[in-house]
């Protein structure tokens, strides 16, 4: 192969692989809708919802909340268990505290990554 047909052979594959990285940054901007560019999922600023503690379990970093519409989720209001980024979160709420909380996906779960008392 000389290089003409070298070069040749390679345009559509670099086409290929400029496409997908287009699909990603568009996938990025999508789904972080406060952020103009993606960025550490534990940097950016996610939305806070309403939520009212219902059950601590420090043991496995978990709490039972019932929330608001979450959003970014598409998720109705419920009561459900989430994991907590970190257990010492746990320490600044007790059991009927009204909260504004932010959920991210960590390792796919989705996770309170902060927690701010109801204003
Ligand atoms: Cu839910």
């Amino acid at each position: 192969m000389n290089d003409i047909q070298r070069r040749i052979h390679l345009r559509p594959c670099l086409a290929v692989v400029a496409a997908f990285a287009f699909a990603g940054m568009a996938n990025a901007q999508a789904s972080a809708t406060t952020a103009p560019a993606a960025s550490a999922p534990i940097t950016a600023p996610a939305e806070l919802a309403d939520g009212e503690v219902r059950k601590i379990d420090k043991d496995n970093a978990k709490i039972t909340l019932k929330h608001g519409p979450l959003k970014n989720f598409d998720m109705p209001g419920m009561t459900m268990v989430f994991g907590v980024g970190e257990p010492a979160m746990l320490d600044r709420v007790q059991v009927g505290d009204k909260i504004r909380f932010a959920v991210e996906k960590v390792n796919g779960k989705l996770t309170v990554v902060r927690i701010e008392p109801q204003s």
